[in-house]
């Protein structure tokens, strides 16, 4: 059987992992990517091999933007994939206050846009949605599939658009769509500007003497946070089963954002009164207070979460050591 993939967003922390994930399962894998003045592909370099010089590789990028439907229909010509995966999002909360319409443009929008190239120019496809913990919002923990959503951002509110499109085209034209309601998920390539990558990256830093500070917001949210490697292979799953459905993918765990900060910062033996600030810019209009999901639907298909947090925490701490000790050897040679 064709194994083809078409992952919308490769770029990002989640599609670096998935191209992983569906090259090592002898799939042919194909990314979008968008134009950009600076190199965007850092997190896929080690897994893209020239054609030129590698006529047999796997894995194939096609510029696209998700707010172009022509450049969205173009790769579906080219490719004809057998599983679509709809990563592609501005998928920073806070950002989308500030850019609302274009977020939601990317996010709702973007979405529907591959659901109906999907659905004019592809036959047999199975579609999945990166849906999001943030549409629950203000709705009480445990949050599962039953739960009402009560979105909190612009980022939040263009997720629910493309959940219920996701599932209005399964409903509607018979496809093969899945949402994924995945809650946070962190790992060594998380975005640097998510709450965990900055909490890492400053405390490597300030341990190695390359910054005195760390600014942040909101200390007292919680969130149910697992590690991006485990959480593809549930987005992998949903596409292996009989029949189209959506699916909450979680730890059932939750942590406030000062226990990540403590335990980050006890690891590295460093004070938190002492490197720590609050910075009311880092508040969002509307918060999302407590996130816990109830995995019991990913469960059901027979996921289960494989990192602990401790080992995601170590991970991500180890890593940006490593990262810090090359930014510091850098700047030691400079002096
Ligand atoms: P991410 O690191 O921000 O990656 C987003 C990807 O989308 C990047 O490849 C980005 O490209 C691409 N993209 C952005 N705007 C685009 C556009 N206009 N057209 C085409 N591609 C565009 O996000 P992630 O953490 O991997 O998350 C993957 C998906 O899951 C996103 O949809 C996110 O909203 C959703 N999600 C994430 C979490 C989580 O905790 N990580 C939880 C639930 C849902 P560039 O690299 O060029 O920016
Ligand atoms: O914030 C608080 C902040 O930006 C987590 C995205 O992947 O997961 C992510 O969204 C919490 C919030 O992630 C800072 O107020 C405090 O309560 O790391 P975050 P997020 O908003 O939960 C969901 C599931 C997605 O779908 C999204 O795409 O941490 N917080 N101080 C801070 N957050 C940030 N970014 N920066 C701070 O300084």
């Amino acid at each position: 059987m064709r194994k083809v993939a078409l992952i919308f967003g490769i770029t990002g922390q989640d599609g670096s992992y998935l191209a992983e994930l569906l090259l090592d399962k002898s799939y042919e894998v194909h990314g979008t990517i968008r134009r950009s003045s600076s190199f965007n592909t850092g997190r896929i370099d080690h897994l893209y091999q020239d054609p030129h010089e590698f006529p047999d590789t796997r894995l194939h990028l096609h510029f696209c933007d998700v707010t172009d439907g022509a450049s969205i229909r173009n790769v579906f010509d080219a490719v004809n994939p057998t599983e679509v995966y709809n990563l592609a999002a501005q998928s920073h909360v806070r950002v989308s206050f500030d850019q609302p319409e274009y977020t939601a443009d990317v996010v709702a929008l973007g979405a529907m846009r591959v659901l109906e190239a999907l659905r004019c120019h592809a036959d047999n496809v199975r579609y999945y949605q990166a849906s999001s913990s943030e549409m629950f919002g203000s709705a009480p923990p445990p949050q599962g599939l039953d739960t009402p959503f009560h979105p909190r951002s612009p980022y939040a509110c263009a997720k629910v658009f493309a959940f219920h499109q996701t599932i209005n085209y399964r409903e509607a034209y018979g496809l093969f769509a899945c949402n994924g309601i995945l809650f946070n998920h962190e790992s060594a390539r998380r975005g640097e500007t998510f709450v965990t990558k900055k909490i890492t990256r400053a405390a490597t830093r300030i341990q190695l003497g390359l910054q005195k500070k760390l600014f942040l917001g909101n200390l007292k949210a919680k969130r149910d946070w697992g590690h991006a490697r485990d959480y593809v292979k549930a987005m992998w799953m949903m596409l292996q089963q009989d029949e189209p459905k959506d699916y909450v993918v979680a730890t059932g765990e939750t942590r406030s954002v000062q226990d990540f900060l403590d335990l980050v910062f006890a690891k590295l033996d460093l004070s938190v009164p002492e490197h720590v600030e609050i910075n009311p810019r880092y508040f969002r209009p509307t918060e999302v207070a407590v996130l816990c999901g109830d995995p019991s639907s990913s469960h059901a298909m027979g996921w289960k979460p494989e990192t602990s947090f401790e080992q995601l925490v170590e991970e991500m701490v180890n890593d940006d050591l490593i990262t810090a000790e090359n930014e510091k050897l850098i700047r030691d040679r400079r002096l």
